[in-house]
């Protein structure tokens, strides 16, 4: 791969709101600079996102962290060089004298702007079209992340599954990832992450739970559905807390690394995921997930859901399929989950199986990092 011709990307992310948008842009850098001969810059707006899911990040304009070069986005670009591939992260707008020097080098910069993930139909049709800058004539390239090959795929490191498997085979692994998060398992729990938004479907899930035939134990990263469960269970749990209601053990976990939080998506029977990344994560954990969409205006957000909903089920069996849609239509609309928790874990098996193969169907579509390179050789 070193006779690749561009060797140096920036990759450029303003952090909207919450972990998704640096979580994204930090797996692509990591990525590339981990598995490719290239040298890449990650600009940030907010760095203390980035320390919120990396370690020792700190507040310095610029800092080596796993072989990539990352720098707060500062006002002007005047006078940085820019790379021979630029990402453009969820449209964040790259200033005009940055995007004429793109132009000016004596190879133009190839130019992505990476879109936010959906499974709705038109994604294919838009994955890998350009639109031309009105004044440079520089090309842009709209770069989709996606579920089928006509898309760009997911982002997954080259060793993600390996890592996964041997993680998941070795009790050794498992016993002190758990003990570095402070809980002991106990025989027959189903283990469950609870990652998500604001949600007033929380105290019907809570009494399915705490009601529950099975004992469950709840690891809930310290995050914003957090004051929620306090409010319904009239507590002020923190992280590293634990508490017991019924058939429930809940215990609050502090906020893991990116790599810490795969694992627990790995240990868990069943994991609550949000916005993009978790949730792609879950789905390369191969277990049970239900995800809770970042919710937009005029619910459009819905239409997104439906559309992975349809995708994700396709080869399901009815009743999986029926108890599936339904759990996520209620988590996602605040409505009461009892019901359809129970309804949807009575399926778990199946559940367990259709997670399985989704994931070895998602294998079969490359990777979004390689996508993004084989798309840089033939267009360039
Ligand atoms: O944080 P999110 O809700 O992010 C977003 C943003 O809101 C963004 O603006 C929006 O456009 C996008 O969703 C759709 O959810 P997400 O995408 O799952 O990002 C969370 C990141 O945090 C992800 O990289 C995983 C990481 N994480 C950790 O590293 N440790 C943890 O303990 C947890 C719970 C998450």
């Amino acid at each position: 791969m070193s006779h690749l011709p561009f060797k140096t990307w920036d990759i450029f992310c303003r952090v909207v709101d919450n972990y998704g948008d640096i979580g994204v842009c930090w797996r692509l850098a990591r990525q590339l600079a981990h598995e490719y001969p290239f040298q890449v810059r990650l600009w940030v707006d907010e760095i203390a996102a980035l320390s919120q899911i990396w370690p020792n990040v700190t507040a310095a304009t610029q800092q080596f962290i796993n072989g990539v070069d990352v720098r707060i986005w500062p006002e002007s670009l005047a006078g940085i060089e820019p790379a021979d591939v630029v990402v453009e992260a969820f449209a964040c707008e790259l200033p005009e004298n940055y995007l004429a020097a793109m132009k000016h080098r004596p190879t133009p910069s190839h130019w992505f702007n990476l879109e936010y993930l959906s499974a709705e139909d038109w994604v294919e049709g838009c994955h890998g079209l350009f639109s031309m800058h009105p004044q440079l004539g520089l090309k842009k390239a709209f770069f989709f992340p996606g579920f089928s090959l006509k898309t760009g795929g997911l982002l997954k490191e080259g060793a993600l599954q390996i890592e996964r498997d041997s993680f998941q085979t070795d009790a050794t692994n498992k016993a002190s990832f758990f003990q570095d998060i402070g809980i002991e398992p106990h025989k027959n729990e189903l283990i469950i992450s609870l990652f998500g938004y604001e949600n007033s479907a929380i105290g019907s899930l809570l009494d399915a739970w705490i009601n529950s035939p099975i004992p469950i134990l709840c690891l809930v990263p310290n995050s914003k559905i957090l004051p929620d469960i306090n409010r319904y269970l009239g507590e002020s749990l923190i992280s590293g807390d634990e508490l017991i209601r019924g058939a429930l053990r809940i215990k609050v976990i502090p906020f893991l690394s990116q790599t810490g939080y795969d694992r627990l998506l790995w240990v868990c029977d069943l994991n609550f995921v949000r916005g993009e990344d978790s949730f792609v994560r879950a789905q390369w954990a191969g277990s049970p997930l239900v995800w809770h969409i970042y919710p937009q205006e005029d619910d459009i957000h819905l239409v997104k859901l439906d559309a992975f909903l349809n995708s994700y089920l396709t080869n399901a069996d009815p009743r999986l399929q029926i108890a599936i849609r339904t759990l996520w239509h209620d988590w996602n609309s605040g409505e009461n989950c009892s019901q359809s928790w129970n309804d949807a874990t009575a399926e778990l098996q199946n559940w367990q199986k259709h997670s399985r193969n989704w994931c070895q169907h998602l294998n079969s579509l490359g990777d979004l990092a390689s996508n993004m390179v084989q798309f840089c050789q033939k267009t360039l």
